[in-house]
């Protein structure tokens, strides 16, 4: 049976041969492997809407890629404002950082309704959709206010808010509108789903069954699809480039902790940088040596809660380092680049121990990164926070508290201490967790349940 074409939407487009980045990376690979449409944001701002009109074709192979560009008004109001000063601090229970303007939320229902007139233009009957994450909630309810009645699935990246936090959303009785005139709505975790379902029935939808819900005259279902990585491809590129642990220049013996983050509040890094200084001052020998590299490049600096959890990191890393560093060792360094894919899985692959500890997290595929980078034979020890999505599936991992230092710090020193047999047990269930659900088990298990949904016309 002819499956018709999968139209991906998400607010970033790979122009780029091989992306990087953990959604772009799972998406590319999916259109790849099954052909279709890629829609997304250009990422270049034009002066005025008259000037941002229509789709423009960036590619053809391996599959046709269209981006949009936005005005200056729409970059501000759309992406810096609404989806990430008060969509992204309410998802991730982080209502103190929550903006409200109304301006905002109005542009940013705008641009959903822009996008979706330039996405009817190219849906085709049959064709099956596929939308990404919070920047489009409103998309489905605009697609269906102009007629298309084709399948449209939605997954969202990040932590679905917990109910209680709701009321800090002006728009949030708009919600159920937007989340129903979806298909099927693709969650993390299953903590995600049972949020999801208690706002929506607290909210005029009724449950039906295991995760179908009815609003309106509209059905609906919301189930976890927990993201993975492309395994096979980390432990080759872990394997290949094994020596990039040689750039660090760590003298013998030095052991290394690894973090790696894009630079936001919700990962954790002050508590983190200050969980390390902790495990230094109390360590039980003060020959050993263990240096914090921490890769953090900026993102949204636009955004005046990301421009202060920068300045804060500097100082911590400057409190710690200046109290501990000696003339050949560094306790922290900090790099705010990206690094090329292949060595930084050699450098998860040299480390003995990577923190993963997030206040919140979607999933966090950094964590699955750093386990399918590991030497079997000599693996490296996880710790991970139980707020990110991966603690629900990577239990086998150190499980911490990122709030508290002291315990960080202890499992710091656990895990540079474990022996080697718990190691590689740890990593074995750990390997076999990853592997459950990889990135192609993600995609195949997402598009058969919307597949299987019947279009709405059909009803
Ligand atoms: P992110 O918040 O971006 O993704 P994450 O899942 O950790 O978080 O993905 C980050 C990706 O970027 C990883 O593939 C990592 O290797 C890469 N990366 C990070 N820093 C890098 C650096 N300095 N250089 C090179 N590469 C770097 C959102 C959600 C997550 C969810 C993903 C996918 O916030 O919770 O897991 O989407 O659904």
């Amino acid at each position: 049976m002819d499956q018709g074409r999968l139209i991906v939407v998400s607010n970033r487009i790979p122009t780029e041969a091989a992306p990087s980045g953990g959604l772009v990376v799972a998406l590319h690979d999916a259109l790849k492997e099954r052909g279709g449409v890629w829609i997304g944001n250009s990422g270049k701002r034009v002066a005025t809407q008259e000037e941002a009109q229509g789709l423009t074709r960036i590619a053809q192979e391996p599959y046709e890629r269209y981006c949009f560009d936005l005005s200056e008004e729409e970059h501000q109001g759309f992406y810096l404002g609404y989806a990430n000063a008060t969509l992204w601090p309410l998802f991730h229970h982080r209502t103190d950082l929550l903006a409200v303007d109304p301006d905002e939320a109005r542009i940013y229902r705008e641009v959903n309704d822009r996008v979706a007139g330039l996405i009817a233009e190219v849906v085709r009957p049959g064709d099956v959709l596929w939308v990404h994450d919070y920047h489009f909630l409103p998309l489905a309810e605009a697609l269906r206010r102009r007629g298309v009645t084709n399948r449209i699935g939605f997954f969202l990246h990040i932590p679905f808010p917990n109910p209680s936090d709701m009321p800090a959303l002006s728009e949030r009785k708009l919600m159920p509108g937007w989340l129903s005139s979806f298909d099927l709505i693709g969650l993390q975790t299953r903590r995600d789903v049972s949020n999801a379902l208690d706002f929506l029935r607290d909210n005029g939808a009724e449950l039906l069954l295991r995760g179908k819900m009815k609003f309106d005259s509209r059905t609906f279902e919301i189930a976890s699809f927990p993201i993975g990585i492309d395994v096979d491809a980390f432990v080759e590129a872990a394997e290949t480039h094994a020596d990039s642990g040689e750039h660090l220049r760590l003298s013998p013996g030095e052991r290394l902790v690894l973090g790696v983050d894009r630079l936001d509040y919700s990962k954790g890094l002050p508590q983190r940088f200050a969980a390390f200084g902790e495990y230094l001052s109390h360590r039980p020998d003060p020959q050993i040596r263990a240096t914090l590299l921490q890769i953090a490049p900026p993102s949204r600096e636009d955004v005046e809660a990301y421009r202060d959890i920068r300045q804060e990191l500097e100082t911590i890393t400057g409190r710690v380092n200046g109290e501990m560093a000696e003339l050949d060792w560094t306790p922290i360094r900090y790099i705010r680049r990206n690094i090329e894919r292949e060595i930084l899985a050699g450098l998860y692959r040299r480390a003995d121990a990577c923190l993963v500890t997030p206040l919140a997290d979607g999933m966090n595929l950094v964590a699955k990164e750093f386990v399918a980078a590991q030497d079997g034979a000599d693996p490296g020890v996880l710790i991970l926070s139980h707020f990110a999505g991966a603690a629900e599936q990577l239990d086998a991992a150190l499980m911490v508290n990122p709030y508290d230092p002291g315990e960080t710090a202890r499992a710091i020193d656990q895990a540079l201490s474990m022996p080697l047999h718990e190691r590689q047990s740890r990593h074995l269930s750990l390997m076999q967790a990853i592997r459950e659900t990889d990135i192609a088990w993600w995609t195949r298990t997402y598009l058969a349940a919307l597949q299987a949904k019947t279009e709405p016309s059909n009803d």
